[in-house]
C-alpha cells in the first residue's frame, strides 16, 4: 500500500508513532525514505551468517514488520541458531505475523516475534544482534545502557549490526547532506507538504547523531573492532565485533 500518511494538511500535528496507519504502509514508507533499505537488510542477512555462532541467539531490535528477521532467517545456516524479533509496536507484531509465516521455508532459521521493549528484555547468549535504525528511536540519555546491556549479552567474537540516519559535525556537510536527501524524498513521490509534516512528526521522536558519537558510544560499550559496512547520504551502518 503506498504511504500517504502525511499527503494532506494536519490540523494538529502530533509525533510520528508506529501506529496501525503507519504499519500498514510502512514497506513503501520506509522503501522511499531510506536510501539504501534493500542493502542494509540483504547486508545484515550476509554479515549474520558469516558472524553467527552455534547455538545462539540472533536478535533483531525494533523489527518493525520483519524484514531483517526475514533476511537472517533465509541466511543463516549455522546449527542450533534462533532469531529473536523484537518491536514495542503492536501494530507492527501482528502484521509481522503473516509476513513472516509467508517469507519463510522449512529449512529458514526459526524466528520468535515478541511484542516488547527493546529497553526492558532479557537479551542473552548473542552472536549476532541487528539494531537496524532504531537506535534511533530511543531517547539518547539511555542509549548507552541499551549498547552496553547488547554488549554483555554477545558472545565473544559476537556482532551488532547498527544502522542509523546520521547527521555532521559541521553544519554546512550536514546541510547539504540533509538537501540532498530531501531531493531523494522528491524524487520517491513525496510532496513537500508531505516532507515537511513528516519532519516536524519526527523532530523529537527520530534523533540521529554523529558517525563520531556512535563509533565512540560503540568503542565504551566494549567493542574491539568498529567498521562502517554501509553509507548512502545521511544513512550509515556498522558492524562491531566483540
Ligand atoms: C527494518 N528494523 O525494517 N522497543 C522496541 N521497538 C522499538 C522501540 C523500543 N523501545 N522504539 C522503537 N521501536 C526495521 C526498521 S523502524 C525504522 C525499524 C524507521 C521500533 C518501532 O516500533 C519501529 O518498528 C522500529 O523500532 C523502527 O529493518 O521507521 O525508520
Amino acid at each position: 500500500m503506498k504511504d500517504a500518511v502525511y499527503a494532506n494538511p494536519f490540523e494538529s500535528l502530533g509525533p510520528f508513532a508506529f501506529n496501525d496507519d503507519v504499519a500498514s504502509v510502512f514497506p513503501d514508507m520506509i522503501r522511499r525514505s531510506v536510501p539504501g533499505y534493500g542493502q542494509l537488510v540483504g547486508g545484515a542477512g550476509l554479515l549474520a551468517a558469516r558472524h553467527a555462532q552455534p547455538n545462539s541467539h540472533l536478535y533483531d531490535l525494533g523489527t518493525s514488520l520483519g524484514a531483517t528477521a526475514l533476511s537472517l532467517s533465509r541466511h543463516v545456516r549455522t546449527p542450533g541458531t534462533r532469531i529473536q524479533a523484537i518491536d514495542n509496536s503492536a501494530a507492527m507484531i501482528e502484521r509481522a505475523r503473516g509476513l513472516l509465516v509467508e517469507g519463510r521455508t522449512a529449512q529458514d532459521c526459526p524466528v520468535d516475534l515478541i511484542e516488547g521493549d527493546v529497553r526492558e528484555v532479557a537479551l542473552e547468549n548473542a552472536s549476532v544482534t541487528c539494531l537496524n535504525l532504531t537506535l534511533q528511536f530511543i531517547p539518547v540519555e539511555q542509549r548507552d545502557a541499551l549498547m552496553t546491556s547488547i554488549f554483555e549479552a554477545t558472545q565473544d567474537g559476537g556482532i551488532l549490526i547498527l544502522a542509523e540516519k546520521v547527521t555532521f559535525e559541521d553544519p554546512e556537510h550536514a546541510q547539504w547532506v540533509q538537501e540532498v536527501y530531501w531531493d531523494f524524498k522528491r524524487a520517491n513521490g513525496y510532496s513537500e507538504l508531505e516532507i515537511a509534516q513528516k519532519r516536524s512528526a519526527l523532530e523529537d521522536v527520530l534523533i540521529p547523531e554523529t558517525p563520531e558519537v556512535h563509533e565512540a558510544r560503540l568503542r565504551k560499550a566494549g567493542f574491539r573492532t568498529v567498521r562502517v559496512w554501509f553509507q548512502t547520504l545521511n544513512f550509515m551502518a556498522w558492524v562491531a565485533i566483540k
